[in-house]
Order: C-alpha cells, then structure tokens, then sequence
C-alpha cells in the first residue's frame, strides 16, 4: 500500500480521516497522521453508505400521496413511492406554496435541530434556512437540547453564554489546577466529538499530562466511570439531580468558616448578601449545610466538609457537566456552581475558577484563538416566531396557546408543513408517544436523510441526500485548530444529491434560485467561505495559506496560542473597566431580571428545589433513575446502522447498565432481556452488570433507531431500545424551557428475549 498521507481528507465531527477507495467502493478510513487519539466511531461508515437502509430515489409516503383520509395517522408506518427529482421538487415546491398563502410562512417550521455533517458549507441547517429564507422565512427554535437551561441562565448572570466555550484552557490547568472538582464527571466518550469537526483529539492527553503535574480530581456523580480511571478520583457517589444540594453544602460550609473571598464577592459579583440568607436558612428557617445536603445527595457530611476545606485552600476548578442541565430546574446547577466558584474568590486566576463541561466536546478546553470563521449566509427571517427547541410536540399539540420563555410571553404558531434537514426528532426528543401523536398535526412533512432511520420513516416526502464521503466540502470551525479541505472518496449513491443541489431545485421551480445561489457552484461557495474566513483570520493575526495552498497541502494547522488568557481575568482585576455584559457589570448571584419576571416559586438566585423525578420520589412502581446519556460508539443516532454500533449492541439492542444487586432481586441475569417502562412508554434492553454505580440508578445510551410498536394502553413500546420512549417532555422551568431527559423514573421486568428487532428494516417501497 502506498504512504497513506497522500490519500483524500474527510472530515467529521469526530475526527479527520483519510479515505482509501477501491473500484469506486470505500475501503478503508485511516485516521489523521496527526491524531493521537483517533475515534473508533468513524469505521462506522464502513459498509453502510451502499447497503439496503441507503435512500437511492427520491420518496414520497403512499397515502399522503393519493390523499387518502386518515393519512397522517399512517406516519411511521406506512408504504414509500419512488418518484423523479422532478416530481419530487415540484410536490414540495407546491406544498410550500399553498400552505404559505394559506396560512402565512409562520406555518412552516423550519427549526431542524441536529448535528447533520461537519463540513462547513454542506451543513443541512444552514442550507435549509438560507432556502426557506429566500422564500420568506419560517418559524425558528431557539437554544439546544445540549444545555438550553445554560445557555439561558449564563446569558443572564454573566452576560453571555459563550462563556460555555472558553473554560480555563488544558495547558493552563496542567500548569496551575490544583483540584479538579467535576459535577458529572468528565467522561472521555463524549470528548471523541467536537461541533464543525474534530482534527487532534486533546482531551485525554491533556487529562493526563494533568494527572502527571499533580493534579487531584474529584468526581461526582453516580457512576464511578464518568472519570477516567487513570486519574485516580476521589468519587463522591450521589443521588443524581442532587448536586445544586451538594454544592450549597460545599458553599455553607466555606461561609461558616470564613473561607470565602469577600473582596471578590464585593468587586464583581451582585446580590450576594440575599443568597447568603437563603444559604444560612434565614430566610426559610433551613441552613443548607453539609448535614443538610448530605441527606439530599446521600454521601456523608464529613466528605462534604473535607472537599469544601480542599477547594478554599487549593487552586480550584469547578467542571459542571452539561448532562445536569437536562434534568428539571436544569438552570441551577451552572446558577450555583458560578456561585460557589465566585465564593471561592478564583475566577479569572490562572487555573482556578469554572468550567461549563470539560469533556462535553473535545473543543471545551481545546487551546486555540477565537476566530470568527465564516459561514453560508442565512439571508433575512422575517418571521418573528419561534420556540424554545424541545418545546416542539407542545407547538404542534397546542396553536395559538401561551407560554412563558425567560421573560417573554409568547404563542405557539399553527403549524402546517414540518422541513427537516440534518437531524433525527425520533432520535433526540423525549417522550416519543407524544411526538408520535403531535406529528400527525401538519399537513405535510418534508425530511432530507441519506438512511431510512425513524425520521424518514415518518415523513411525507423523502429528499435523499448524499453523505460528506460523497463531497467536498471545508472543514473550519473556531473550535479546532486544524483546517481541512474534504474530497469526495466515492461518487453520489444512486440517485442522492447534495442538500445544496436539492434546494437548488427546488428553488427553480420557485423562482428563487438566483436569490438561493447568488450565481455559485458548490465549489464556487468553498472558495468564497474560505476567503471570507482567510480575512477574519488576519484580523486576529492569523495568517492562513491560499486556497490554492491549502487544497494541494489538504490541510493547516493554526498556532497553539501563546500566552493563553483567561477569559475572566481582566474582568477580575478591574470590573469597571472590563465588565460583563450584565445589568450590574457583575456576576448575578441575584438576578433583577428573573426577580422581576418569574412567578413566585422561583427564587431570584440559585436554589435547590426537590424534582418530582429522581431517587427521593422513587416508588415500588417505579423504583429507578434511567440516565439516558450520550453514547461512547456513535454520535446520537449517527451510523447506529453501522458495524461499530452494531458490535456493542447486545442481542441486537441497547445494553441497560444495572447494579447486579438491583438485577438480582428482581430474578434478572447479566445478558437477560428487559422491558424498561412507565406510564409514558417501554423499551426493550438487554440487562447488563455493573457495581461501579449508586444502586438504584440504569443507565442506557441514547441513539437506538426507534423500532415502535403500539402497547394495549397506546403508548409506544420501541424494541431496539430507544430510551426516549420512557423519558419526559417536560420543561426545565419558565426560564430556559429546556429539556429534561436526566431526570427519569422508571420499572424495570424480564422481557421475551425472542421479541424481534426491525429497526434496520427500510419501509415498503413500491
Ligand atoms: N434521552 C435523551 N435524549 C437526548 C439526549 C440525552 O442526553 N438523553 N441528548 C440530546 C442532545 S444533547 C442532542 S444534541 C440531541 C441530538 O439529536 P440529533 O442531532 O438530531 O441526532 P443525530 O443522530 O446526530 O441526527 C443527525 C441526523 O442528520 C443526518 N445527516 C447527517 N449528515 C447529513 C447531511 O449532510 N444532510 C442531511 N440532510 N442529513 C444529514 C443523520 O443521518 C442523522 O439522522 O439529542 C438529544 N436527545
Ligand atoms: N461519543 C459521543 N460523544 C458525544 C455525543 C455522542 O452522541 N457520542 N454527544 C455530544 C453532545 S451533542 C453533547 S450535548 C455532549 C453531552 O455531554 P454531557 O451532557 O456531559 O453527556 P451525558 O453523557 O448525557 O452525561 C454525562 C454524565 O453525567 C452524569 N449525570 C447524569 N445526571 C447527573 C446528575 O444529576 N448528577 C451528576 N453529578 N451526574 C449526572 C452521567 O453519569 C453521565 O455519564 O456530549 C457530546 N459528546
Ligand atoms: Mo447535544
């Protein structure tokens, strides 16, 4: 074989690779010579881009096609019509038409929340929206179903939520971190990706080059793994949804000993003195000590005490992973720990202060300058309405009905036709019977997919669209050093096209096409995304290569940034002079602006409050908390099809991680097959042990491709083992309106182990 660096580049979210094709078939993905690190996750292609689950023909769902009464009721289960790219685009380009005269373009919901592709220029959303905006725009979501409760309540007390994105950067923390406390651990699984593409995988190396320096860690969590073992953690096992408590706990008990630091808490921080009453219990008669939130979390008081003696003397980190805002009241955990960390007076020092989830994405103390790198332009969205992303089945179940979203009142528009390009709703939204049920709203449903997964499955029409294999394509984000021009290895399976080339049609056929293009090929694009982004760069003071250059080298590594700053230390030597973009200039501790707008059981500064979902409600009918987290052998529901998902599916589905002492009582045996089930849905699992986790609590990845079939009670039971069947579509408060997925109830009872899995079976296509 010849040297393999002078094969193709692709790019992904979770890594670089080189693409080596034999007789116009992939062969093989070799990793990015400078990787050292690579993800596992990329081999996942590996047979799948042509096996029978591709989309080849453009498709459109029988009984929407012959008008049939009851047809949206058919979604998900229904018979596909394999039409030509011109009967495909003219369907969709009438569709829009119509139901845009009729009902106004706030009737098509263009959201489409998703992960889609790395490249720059193909990314389905951006493409999507630049097309429904040369049309006249669409209803749009707001936030993510990663951390929209952080992203919402940093915004508020520091003023911005990009701060998520600029932790204290490794080499800092190698240098000066003494302790490392992280809330949900730091699991390396999820550091295999990073958003826009992945070129040098650091979070390990930097783990332990840290661990090497001397640095100590602190993991809590309710399962021991969410740190890596190498680091040596101390593991503090606590009841999930308990950490606010936790951390209440650790600031009481540096209040009481006067190890807070008041100059801080003075200079740059607002409404200290009104937390503090709430901390010591004066104003509700409950101190929140250790004591207190010992029997909240279940851990002892003294380990409480000891780490709260640790954290004011050492260098500290506090890490707050993102998983804790996707749980009820998810606003407080990054409220409270911004908190304790302005308690401990360390925010802006070297090394000391906060971290929003490290781990979290590769990217997240990724050291790198902040470059604004170009992207596809949008055009204008003169649509005004929009909604908190994962309030979607609440929008399609309840038009023209009023909600409460960080201050707003708002209304959720009617909506008639659903476009989805680059994202997998049956995949990432919780509470899948009631999805199911709010999907049969719209009139129509349009999906770009290249795989027939469970979103295809449940639309009306189906745009094949190629995968990045198939195209060149840029990868250059801000998150990652590395600049990559991608090649297409293989030619576009069957009849796929780009997302580009498919609303290029369909523009045609509207009269918009010059508005969509602006006169540009593809390539056309790239160049001009790379220019743009080349001149933002100089005015950073990077120097980036030709495009010539950087197609014929195929790559560039930006500088590692020396020295690195942090974010918050201008801030914190002259708060007048550097303020943050808040009312007061400061950190808000209280919060005049959620005072003065939410109801009454909402306290204007960080607060505990009891879920109705976690351990502390847990009933003989609902025993345990499911923790549906990310999974370390795909991203989402990407490539479950292929053969590294595959190879850890155990019995063809999802394994459920269990304490064997919990298995044991209910007559359940490693490798068994069980139903996982509340009054919302069921999933079928295969049981897995393992001790290293607080009894009481399952876990299992998300991802599965839903396989549903309908229960006596009509709830959805998915054999694969979709854990979103089981979770809740519930709102983290008024403020954020976020998901909530952590926090889950569940039962748990053996299953036939000879229930049939179908998840990998396209639809009948006539
Ligand atoms: N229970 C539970 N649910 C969760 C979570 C959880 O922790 N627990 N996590 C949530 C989080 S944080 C997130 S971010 C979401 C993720 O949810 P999603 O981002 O929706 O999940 P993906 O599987 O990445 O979906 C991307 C889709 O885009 C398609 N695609 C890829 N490339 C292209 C392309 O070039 N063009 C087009 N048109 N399509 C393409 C893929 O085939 C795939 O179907 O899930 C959320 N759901
Ligand atoms: N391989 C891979 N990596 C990914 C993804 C993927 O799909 N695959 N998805 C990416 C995306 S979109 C996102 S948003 C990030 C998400 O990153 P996170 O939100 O951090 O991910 P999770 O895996 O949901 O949760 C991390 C850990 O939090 C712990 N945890 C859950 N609830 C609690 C709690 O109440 N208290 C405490 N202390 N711990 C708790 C769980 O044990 C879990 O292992 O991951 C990204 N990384
Ligand atoms: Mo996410």
């Amino acid at each position: 074989m010849c040297d393999k660096t002078s094969l193709p580049l692709t790019a992904a979210h979770w890594g670089v690779y080189r693409t080596e094709v034999f007789e116009g078939q992939l062969r093989a993905l070799h990793p990015f010579e400078h990787d050292p690190q690579p993800s596992a996750i990329g081999q996942g292609y590996l047979g799948v881009i042509d096996d029978s689950l591709r989309i080849r023909e453009p498709m459109v769902r029988k009984a929407w096609l012959d008008k049939q009464a009851g047809a949206n009721r058919r979604r998900g289960d229904d018979t596909f019509v394999a039409v030509s790219w011109q009967e495909a685009e003219q369907l969709v380009a009438e569709e829009l038409q119509r139901l845009s005269r009729k009902f106004g373009n706030q009737s098509i919901y263009g959201g489409s929340y998703g992960w889609s592709a790395a490249g720059r220029f193909h990314h389905a959303q951006s493409q999507l929206h630049r097309f429904l905006n040369s049309i006249g725009g669409y209803t749009r979501s707001v936030n993510t179903y990663s951390l929209a409760a952080g992203e919402v309540i940093l915004s508020r007390i520091l003023g911005s939520s990009q701060f998520i994105h600029t932790p204290p950067a490794w080499q800092t923390l190698i240098e000066q971190t003494e302790l490392l406390v992280a809330f949900g651990g730091m699991p390396l699984r999820n550091a295999q990706i990073s958003s826009g593409g992945t070129g040098r995988h650091r979070a390990r190396e930097a783990l332990m080059q840290a661990r090497q320096a001397g640095v100590s860690f602190v993991n809590v969590s309710p399962m021991r793994s969410d740190v890596a073992s190498e680091l040596g953690a101390q593991w503090l096992m606590a009841r999930p949804g308990s950490d606010v408590a936790i951390m209440l706990g650790l600031a009481h008990e540096i209040l009481r000993n006067n190890w807070h630091d008041s100059a801080f808490i003075k200079h740059n921080t607002h409404g200290f003195d009104e937390f503090a009453a709430y901390l010591t219990g004066k104003t509700d008669g409950v101190a929140k000590s250790a004591a207190w939130a010992a029997n909240i979390a279940r851990i002892p008081a003294n380990e409480i005490e000891q780490l709260a003696k640790r954290m004011a003397e050492s260098r500290t980190i506090i890490s707050v992973s993102w998983s804790m805002t996707r749980q009820e009241h998810g606003e407080q955990p990054f409220w409270m720990a911004t908190t304790l960390a302005a308690m401990l007076g360390q925010i802006g020092l070297p090394g000391g202060g906060i971290a929003y989830g490290y781990c979290a994405a590769n990217s997240i103390g990724n050291e790198r300058e902040n470059v604004n790198y170009a992207a596809l332009p949008q055009l204008v969205n003169p649509i005004r309405d929009f909604i908190p992303v994962s309030r979607i089945s609440d929008m399609l179940l309840n038009p023209g009905e009023q909600f409460r979203y960080d201050g707003q009142t708002l209304t959720f528009p009617d909506i008639r036709l659903i476009y989805w390009a680059g994202g997998n709703p049956f995949h990432h939204h919780q509470d899948l019977t009631r999805l199911r049920e709010a999907w049969r709203k719209p009139e129509t449903i349009i999906v770009h997919e290249w795989c027939w997964n469970a979103s295809a499955k449940h639309a009306d029409i189906v745009l094949p669209c190629t995968t990045p294999l198939e195209r060149d394509d840029l990868m250059i984000t801000p998150r990652d050093r590395y600049i990559v021009k991608m090649n297409a290895a293989i030619p576009a399976v069957g009849n796929s096209r780009d997302d580009y080339e498919i609303f290029r049609g369909i523009s045609r056929h509207l009269g918009v096409e010059d508005v969509f293009t602006e006169g540009r090929s593809s390539s056309q694009w790239l160049e001009w995304i790379y220019q743009q982004s080349r001149s933002l760069a100089k005015k950073t003071g990077i120097d980036l290569p030709s495009y010539r250059e950087l197609c014929q080298k195929g790559w560039h590594e930006t500088p590692f940034p020396e020295p690195i700053s942090d974010v918050f230390s201008a801030f914190r030597q002259d708060p007048q002079a550097a303020p943050l973009d808040t009312p007061s200039g400061k950190i808000e501790i209280r919060c005049d602006a959620i005072a003065s707008y939410a109801s009454a059981d909402l306290l204007p500064h960080p607060a505990w409050y009891e879920p109705e979902e976690w351990l502390g409600k847990a009933t003989e009918q609902l025993p345990f908390h499911l923790i549906s987290s990310q999974p370390a052998d795909k991203l989402h529901s990407q490539l479950d099809h292929g053969p590294i998902s595959r190879s850890l599916k155990r019995n063809k589905r999802t394994p459920i991680w269990i304490h064997s002492c919990d298995a044991k009582r209910l007559g359940i045996a490693d490798g068994d097959t069980v139903r996982v089930h509340n009054n919302r849905g069921a999933c079928l699992a295969t049981a897995s042990y393992d001790d290293e986790r607080l009894p009481g609590v399952v876990q299992m990845s998300t991802g599965a491709w839903l396989d549903a079939i309908e229960q006596a009670d009509g709830t959805l039971l998915c054999r694969h083992g979709n854990p979103n069947t089981v979770t809740r579509d519930y709102a983290t408060s008024e403020i954020a309106q976020g998901p909530t997925a952590h926090s889950c109830l569940v039962a748990i009872e053996p299953h036939d182990a000879k229930t049939p899995v179908e998840a990998f079976t396209p639809p009948r296509i006539v």
